[in-house]
């Protein structure tokens, strides 16, 4: 069994209408390196790698295609090989950003390759603890928003059968204290409701909100300073009740290790890409669980529902659509707002290749 080619696509999905997240930053389509590795099985492996606004899409494409000769010729069960081979060739890169990025999609390609050849789901192949994960929207309640759209998206959510929903936080606040209170009056007391603000604020100005948010009772106050300040994250997490969620913005386990050794949250949201793949990610949840902390995903939520259905301290997942449009199937979320674990070869969710020929782009 051998691998035979590396090979990629370029995709470029319009948002409409683009989404505003607050600002300058409105994400107008979402930039796409489709990853395929190819075996002499003709079973051939998907991954990917997401860029904003397709920002770079060319230099993304370029670092993955760079490791086309690691991979051509080992057997495709040895993606543990191919891995650590690549993070030596990385050296001169660093383990972080786009080099991360662009391994973690060629990884992704090598596990579903691997659940192809096996006929299995990668939760399968992990060891799935589940096959329902509570599951909340997280891509309609945004900073652009009016306090009346606010709360008429909110109650669509729940019609659209969700129980959990993520908001994000404008950083000022009188005006995020009414925005979570409107939303809060919308789906009621009991609803699991997350609030973002994206590093938008200083500690002192965190603490502050932070402390008149513990009134509304969120499951979790996320990214509340900057990412990289993960003292002033600790001093946060240590004065509020309300759970500190972070970790999107680090890169690999080790990132994650660095966070939860200095507690700098209560919730664990590591990014399948900035961990650098998915073996990189198992390990990030494994050292959260030593710490007793739950994990949640950041986006990607059609490969991430495979790990997380193998990862005991689970509390959510992320449905951010925003790479959704190019699969096939779609998660499935039950009538008590559970997404299902598919049991599909692989991922489970295949690339859609009207879509690609759609949306492609040199
Ligand atoms: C978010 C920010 C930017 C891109 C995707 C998602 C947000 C989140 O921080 O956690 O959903
Ligand atoms: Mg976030």
């Amino acid at each position: 069994m051998k691998i035979t080619r590396l090979r990629t696509a370029l995709v470029q999905i319009p948002f409409d209408p683009p989404i505003g997240l607050g600002g300058p930053a409105v994400l107008r389509a979402s930039g796409l390196v489709l990853v395929f590795v190819e075996s002499d099985q003709g079973v051939i492996g998907e991954g990917l790698v997401f860029t904003f606004n397709g920002h770079r899409l060319g230099v993304l494409d370029q670092m993955v295609r760079s490791f086309e000769p690691l991979l051509v010729g080992i057997d495709p069960r040895h993606s543990g090989a191919f891995v650590t081979h690549a993070w030596n060739d990385l050296r001169t890169h660093g383990s972080g950003g786009i080099a991360a990025q662009c391994l973690a999609g060629v990884e992704c390609a090598l596990w579903d390759l691997r659940g192809k050849l096996l006929g299995v789901n990668i939760s399968s192949m992990l060891g799935a603890c589940r096959t329902l994960i509570p599951a909340y929207q997280s891509s309609e309640l945004w900073a652009s928003l009016s306090l009346d759209a606010l709360q008429r998206s909110a109650a669509d959510q729940m019609s659209a059968g969700y129980r959990a929903m993520k908001m994000r936080l404008i950083g000022n606040i009188p005006k995020d204290i009414a925005r979570v209170r409107a939303v809060r009056e919308a789906i009621g007391p009991d609803v699991p409701l997350m609030a973002d603000a994206n590093q938008k604020l200083t500690v002192p100005q965190a603490l502050r909100l932070g402390r008149m948010l513990e009134e509304f009772n969120l499951t979790w106050f996320e990214e509340p300073v900057a990412a990289h300040n993960h003292a002033g994250e600790a001093e946060v997490a240590a004065a509020l009740d309300t759970p500190i969620a972070s970790g999107e913005s680090v890169y690999t386990s080790r990132g994650a290790m660095e966070m939860l050794q200095q507690h700098a949250c209560d919730v664990l949201m590591p990014d399948l890409l900035r961990m650098g793949g998915p073996s990189e990610f198992m390990k990030a949840a494994a050292f959260a669980e030593a710490f007793n902390i739950p994990v949640s995903n950041h986006t990607y939520p059609e490969m991430s529902i495979g790990l997380l259905a193998a990862i005991p301290n689970v509390n959510f997942l992320e449905c951010m659509p925003w790479v959704s449009a190019v699969y096939q199937q779609k998660i499935e979320i039950d009538g008590h707002g559970r997404a299902l674990v598919p049991d599909r070869p692989g991922w489970g969710f295949d690339f859609d290749p009207a879509v690609i020929k759609r949306y492609s782009v040199a």
